[in-house]
């Protein structure tokens, strides 16, 4: 193993006890768990510290390319766990805090989630920064460093309650604060043009600070640096107006300063089109790009070579204001002619696409834009015009029209590559949204298949499963996942007796969470029936919750029957302003309180919703997960990232031909994934029939009864009307066909039951599930960036 995990436990035990003194100021009779976990990440901290300056090191003197990852979301969770696993220190770390009787566990949940993104575009931008380390690819992420991550969630009455989240109020052990990195954002204003110079004079202006977090990658051999933007003042709090008494307009400035790093907009499919919102966005893209060329001109003083040294990731629309602020500082700043600049600029830019979902492509009024950057509304019309010259486009394919700023057009014209994040979603943007653009820039959409690090997720959340697998193919799969396909050349009873045991451990581990923070018991041996991801009518908890309903039906009209006892467990956020997200959250709530408590049949199902789903959560629930449902509209779910989670811990998938499920099914084999339901095709077929929720419900009685116990108020008789909005919404609308897949639904789950009740069947599809996961590891994503997108090369001789 790596060199890291020779350290010996004398050390560790001298650097910890040194932290725990001098840096906490503690002495270990007086230290309580939140001394020992700063100690411990300090202690861990410094030992990354030297790969990470022998990765800066070396990239500098071989003049490596250089990746940057701009993304407003970094959904990183917990560090000091995921640095521990990554220097192979996990024992030595464990024997060392239980000499002084405190658990590492115990150390490692101390330390608050950085949840610094919303969900599936956050998490991987996290995931891929892990990989670029571990392959050693010269990389930074920029982001920015909310004061206050993703809002914190419970449940009042079974309705979702949000309150700030608050991960910075303990002083923060992974940052390195860079005063020294510091940058001006200028907005609004005017510009004026002298003989063809613009010179644009801001009305504000913000300072970004930088402050940098390793990323260590496996086995410690590279570290990469996550640089995250802070907000600042240009000028500090105005001491004559305090003097004068007025001490909020004193402070005013620092407050105004604050507010653009101060929250995470919760939003996940909707554009807020607030102005915050884009003054953040710019913040961020500002602030890197000044850094990205500051740090060139220090090694190299020919611009033209920046496309060959520097690649940009452009992670959605949200950082698409890259194009325009590199023309700007290439033209305005340092003096390059357009035409060269924009090139130049193109030859460094790249967009991810990571949603169709119309509500959710960015568009920004031109109003909006021209206030608060009117140098960049300038620049966008240049880059339209020629766009238009360039391609003789309709209207509707302009970036600007209609008076809005259309961010996807934008990212897409500005780019050299345009990639999409499955093979389904890449297809369908070539089909739809970007059919056009596909046809007027050809070769420049490709796809990436979206990935999961295997650190985390497998090796850290399950050491249960790792350790099987390790003593049935050694060690160096953790950074080689295809080598999981040894597995089936394994397959033996006592393999699967093995994978069964390790299963059913981590059932019985998440069963002790759930009583210990919910009070309620769970059966290990039902099934684990899991959908966790946030609440969207597209993901259709909708469908889950009325199968849920018809499940519940059906063992009360037959209680004797051989039922396979099931546990569904939701976990998922629901944006603060989706009124229907919400909603559906109620609705699961009310129908747990009524099947949990019903003598008949809550033996047989059981619904739990623990409230708060993040990171560190799903760390714990994925291992013990036996189903993984993955059941969003066909054509709806760009690729989807927990689904692969789940295939790697040994769940098996119920899903539709949807996003990354259709490449999970190859590499499982279609034999060991449970399919259902209309195709993408079928779905745009089925939206042209007008009452396709209607004759679909009228063709199914169980979903009648379902939607006739709504109209009752049977979960809720205190308010029987409560989900009446929902039923007609249902019935008359149904925009992402619940009704539609619901019998297929039903249907396939019976399936599921079968299987899951001849236990060597079921191990078989589980195995083949975990050996058939190798694909979806991040690091062959990022190696496919690597190629096809960055040409950008390891430094690390692997
Ligand atoms: C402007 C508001 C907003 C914020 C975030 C709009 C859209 C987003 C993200 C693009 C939404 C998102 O997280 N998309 C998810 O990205 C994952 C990573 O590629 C995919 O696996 C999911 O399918 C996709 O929904």
């Amino acid at each position: 193993m790596n060199a890291m995990n020779t350290l010996s436990a004398d050390l560790l035990r001298a650097r910890i006890a040194q932290h725990l003194t001098y840096t906490m100021g503690k002495d270990k009779a007086h230290a309580s768990t939140y001394d020992w976990r700063m100690a411990v990440s300090y202690t861990v901290r410094d030992l990354i510290v030297d790969s990470w300056f022998e990765a800066t090191r070396k990239t500098y003197e071989e003049q490596g390319k250089r990746v940057y990852y701009l993304s407003m979301e970094f959904l990183i969770g917990r560090i000091l766990e995921d640095a521990v696993i990554n220097l192979g220190l996990h024992e030595q770390i464990e024997e060392v805090l239980a000499e002084d009787g405190m658990s590492l566990m115990d150390v490692v949940e101390n330390e608050p989630d950085a949840a610094l993104g919303n969900g599936g575009l956050g998490r991987l931008a996290a995931c891929f920064l892990e990989s670029m380390s571990t392959l050693g690819c010269p990389a930074f992420g920029y982001g920015i460093r909310y004061e206050h991550g993703l809002f914190r969630q419970r449940f009042q009455g079974g309705r979702q309650v949000e309150t700030p989240e608050d991960w910075l109020n303990q002083p923060h052990p992974w940052e390195f604060e860079r005063p020294e990195a510091c940058y001006t954002v200028p907005f609004k204003g005017h510009v004026d043009t002298r003989d063809g110079k613009a010179t644009w004079h801001p009305a504000e202006t913000v300072l970004a600070r930088a402050y940098d977090t390793p990323v260590v990658g496996w086995q410690g051999k590279w570290s990469n640096t996550l640089r995250l933007w802070g907000a600042h003042p240009t000028e500090l709090f105005d001491l004559e107006r305090f003097n004068s008494g007025d001490h909020t307009a004193a402070a005013a400035p620092e407050a105004l300063a604050r507010t653009l790093s101060r929250v995470l907009y919760p939003e996940d499919t909707t554009d807020s089109g607030k102005e915050l919102r884009l003054k953040q966005e710019y913040f961020l893209t500002s602030a890197a790009l000044q850094d990205i060329l500051r740090r060139f001109l220090s090694e190299y003083d020919d611009l033209s070579l920046l496309p060959q040294k520097v690649a940009i990731q452009m992670n959605d629309t949200h950082p698409a204001l890259a194009g325009p602020e590199l023309i700007r500082l290439l033209v305005d700043v340092h003096g390059l002619e357009w035409d060269r600049a924009k090139t130049i600029a193109q030859g460094c830019l790249n967009y991810t696409n990571h949603t169709l979902l119309p509500e959710a492509l960015e568009k920004w009024s031109t109003w909006l834009m021209g206030r608060v950057l009117p140098r960049h509304m300038q620049i966008i019309e240049r880059i339209d015009a020629e766009h238009h010259a360039a391609t003789d486009c309709p209207p509707d394919l302009r970036i600007v029209h209609h008076d809005q700023v259309h961010m996807g057009t934008l990212a897409f014209v500005m780019a050299s590559h345009v990639n999409g994040v499955s093979a389904l979603h890449s297809d369908l943007m070539k089909q739809t949204v970007f059919a056009d653009l596909d046809r007027a820039y050809p070769g420049r959409i490709l796809n990436q298949t979206n990935g999961v690090t295997p650190r985390r997720w497998l090796k850290l959340s399950n050491p249960a499963l790792s350790q099987v697998i390790t003593e049935t193919i050694g060690t160096g799969w953790e950074d080689d996942l295809d080598r999981l396909k040894e597995l089936t050349e394994h397959d033996s009873p006592d393999l699967r007796a093995a994978l069964r045991r390790a299963k059913r451990a981590n059932k019985v581990a998440f069963g002790n969470w759930v009583q210990a923070n919910m009070g309620l018991t769970l059966d290990p041996d039902a099934m684990f029936d899991v959908q966790i991801k946030r609440v969207h009518e597209y993901k259709r908890q909708l469908l889950n919750v009325f199968e849920t309903i018809a499940r519940w039906n059906a063992i009360r009209k037959n209680p004797g029957a051989d039922w396979t006892p099931r546990v569904k467990i939701f976990g998922g956020k629901a944006a603060p302003g989706y009124f229907t997200a919400k909603e559906i959250i109620r609705l699961i709530n009310d129908v747990a309180k009524v099947v949990n408590n019903d003598p008949l049949t809550r033996h047989l199902l059981q619904v739990v919703y623990p409230a708060n789903y993040n990171v560190s959560m799903a760390q714990r629930l994925i291992p013990a997960a036996d189903l993984s449902e993955q059941i969003s509209t066909a054509g709806k779910e760009a690729s989807g990232t927990g689904n692969m989670k789940f295939t790697m811990n040994g769940a098996l998938t119920i899903g539709t031909l949807d996003g990354a499920n259709v490449e999970i099914r190859e590499h499982v084999g279609a034999e060991n994934f449970f399919l259902f339901g209309m195709t993408a095709d079928e779905v745009l077929e089925r939206y042209r029939k007008p009452d396709h929720a209607r004759s679909a419900i009228m063709a199914s009685q169980e979903l009648q009864d379902v939607l006739q116990m709504l109209a009752e108020g049977r979960f809720n008789p205190e308010e029987p009307t409560r989900y009446h909005g929902l039923l007609d919404h249902t019935w008359n609308h149904d925009p992402f066909l619940v009704a539609s897949d619901f019998s297929a639904f039903l249907a396939c789950q019976t399936k599921v039951d079968a299987a899951y009740a001849d236990t060597d069947r079921w191990d078989g599809m589980v195995l083949r599930n975990i050996a058939g996961s190798g694909y979806f590891s991040s690091d062959r994503t990022i190696r496919g960036y690597m190629e096809q997108v960055w040409d950008a090369k390891s430094l690390l001789n692997r």
